[in-house]
């Protein structure tokens, strides 16, 4: 019999036996199946329910080694902070995350609210599912989470509490690997799709000006400690249904450059676009479904804007933070580095070895090499453009004049011109 004490990687039958001997949350004749339903590339996510009553919850825990290579030892301490980042984050925002039950300390795993009502957003874009009120959700949840954890809103002392309490040093370390240095060169680990290799070489790891920005850019990762982040926010990270969006997975939470989370959610929809124009055969619906996409884009970056220039005059607090212009310098550093962050996100995802399912499940190699293309060349125009690079208009800009680069001659549609173009090669 198992009492807990000691951590280990539970099976779905420890997980039972956990809940049974752990947790106050079924009725003493509940009739508990257990099924590990995890998919993302660190944890295992269990779904636990009452046959009797059909109540359910969800139990997620960090194994010593990430699911999807044993090469990352990450420590399992990624558990509290997700849990710790949760709360905050569902004080902050209310409603926008799961709720956290419990956490154990020992068995490195948290009990929340089961989501199985929502869809994975990136599984529900691959359907080409509408969600008409994501941005307005996701934007309210970034200017609150990282507005009112800055040193613009809080105590400079309890902020400097929570930068410690949220250091990350492992999870970080992932990303300044995976996202800010591997991408960039010739690395063993990178995983390359072969039809893109050398444009790899001759576009990114041939460019001294790419490699000098993404050094400043990592640099600034590292240092730039101005907001408390969700860390890891692509489209894998959001469960979604028509009326609700629920941000999950805060594990990678750490305080860094506030634009990095809004630059995550801005690259995956670009991903989410780029599968539609490859994959959606009817014209129509594909013209439609495109237009979706790029109205969303511009939609997250306007309505961050505008809450975020409200919610900074309701809350600052900082006194030196009223000086003239300075909310709107503060507001513009932010969105560059959405832009880099976008840029960065759109090049690891194809050249690194975490790929996304929006570009891999692209099937015809041809058309898969031209989508990679274009995402790079998107993501190398966000990252030396980025001091450019401000509005919804501006950040949709770069994807069509992405796309105008190898979609000549073909049918795409091009919103700017506001009706569906044929353009002749
Ligand atoms: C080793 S983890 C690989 C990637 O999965 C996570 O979701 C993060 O995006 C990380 O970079
Ligand atoms: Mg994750």
């Amino acid at each position: 019999m198992k009492d807990f004490t000691t951590y280990f990687t539970m099976t779905e039958k420890d997980v039972i036996e956990y809940v049974q001997k752990k947790l106050d949350i079924f009725e003493q004749n509940a009739e508990l199946e257990c099924r590990e339903i995890g998919d993302g590339n660190l944890n295992y996510v269990f779904r636990v329910v009452d046959q009797n009553s059909g109540q359910s919850v969800i139990i997620k825990q960090a194994g010593p080694v990430a699911r999807i290579s044993d090469a990352f030892k990450v420590s399992p301490d990624r558990n509290r902070i997700e849990s710790e980042a949760l709360k905050l984050q569902g004080e902050l925002a209310p409603g926008f995350v799961p709720k956290v039950y419990s956490y154990d300390p020992i068995m490195n795993c948290c009990v929340m609210d089961d989501l199985s009502d929502h869809e994975i957003m990136r599984t529900a874009l691959l359907k080409h599912k509408k969600f008409p009120l994501f941005a307005d959700h996701i934007t309210t949840f970034l200017v609150n989470t990282l507005l009112l954890t800055s040193d613009a809103v809080i105590d400079h002392k309890e902020k400097k509490a929570l930068v410690q309490k949220f250091t990350n040093s492992e999870l970080c370390e992932i990303t300044e690997d995976l996202v800010y240095t591997e991408p960039f060169y010739d690395c063993e680990q990178n995983d390359v799709f072969p039809e893109t290799r050398e444009f790899i070489r001759e576009e990114i790891w041939n460019d001294s000006k790419l490699a000098l920005e993404t050094a400043k850019l990592k640099f600034d990762f590292m240092t730039k400690a101005q907001s408390l982040l969700h860390g890891d926010l692509h489209t894998g990270s959001i469960f979604i249904k028509e009326d609700s969006t629920k941000i999950i997975d805060p594990e990678f939470a750490f305080y860094g450059p506030a634009g990095f989370d809004i630059g995550n959610v801005i690259a995956n929809l670009i991903f989410a676009y780029v599968n539609a124009s490859f994959t959606i055969e009817v014209q129509e619906t594909k013209e439609d479904y495109m237009q979706y996409i790029q109205q969303t884009i511009s939609d997250v970056i306007e309505l961050f804007t505008k809450k975020f220039l409200h919610a900074w005059d309701e809350n600052i607090k900082e006194r030196t933070a009223s000086a003239p212009s300075f909310k709107e310098w503060y507001l513009n550093s932010i969105l560059e580095d959405a832009s880099a962050a976008a840029g960065l996100e759109l090049c690891r995802r194809i050249i690194g070895i975490a790929h996304v399912k929006d570009i891999t499940s692209i099937e015809n190699k041809e058309s898969r090499a031209l989508a990679e293309k274009i995402c790079l060349t998107a993501g190398k125009t966000f990252i030396l453009e980025r001091a450019n690079i401000r509005t919804g208009d501006d950040f949709v800009n770069v994807l069509l004049q992405s796309v105008r680069k190898f979609i000549e001659g073909e049918k795409f549609y091009d919103s700017s011109k506001s009706h569906s173009i044929r353009t002749t090669g």
